[in-house]
């Protein structure tokens, strides 16, 4: 699957799917909450798992049962791509 940068409109309608999901600066962010620190651990890891497949990695910080997530693609100059949605979509997905 090939990288493209999206546009304000492209974002815009991938975010109308993605709640909870923000961009600031230029980046995607989110903090989800889980119900304990092994849930969220549990979450990481299976997301690992597909970032890593995908080739596409967060930037996230786990504070007990939160884990704080931005996506950006920084081999085009941090900007937010097709891959940052598919990765949150992802996300999305793990989570419910
Ligand atoms: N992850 C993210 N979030 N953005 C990237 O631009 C990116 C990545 N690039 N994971 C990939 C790896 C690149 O560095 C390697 C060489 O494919």
């Amino acid at each position: 699957m090939a990288r493209y940068k999206l546009n304000g409109d492209e974002i815009t309608a991938a975010l109308a799917k993605l709640p909870g999901w923000q961009v600031a600066e230029g980046r995607l962010h989110k903090t989800y909450k889980f119900n304990s620190f092994a849930a969220a651990i549990g979450w990481m890891v299976t997301v690992a798992i597909y970032a890593d497949k995908l080739d596409h990695h967060p930037e996230w910080s786990n504070i007990y049962n939160r884990v704080t997530v931005t996506l950006t693609t920084h081999d085009m100059g941090n900007v937010i791509s097709n891959f940052d949605i598919a990765l949150a979509e992802k996300m999305e997905a793990i989570a419910s």
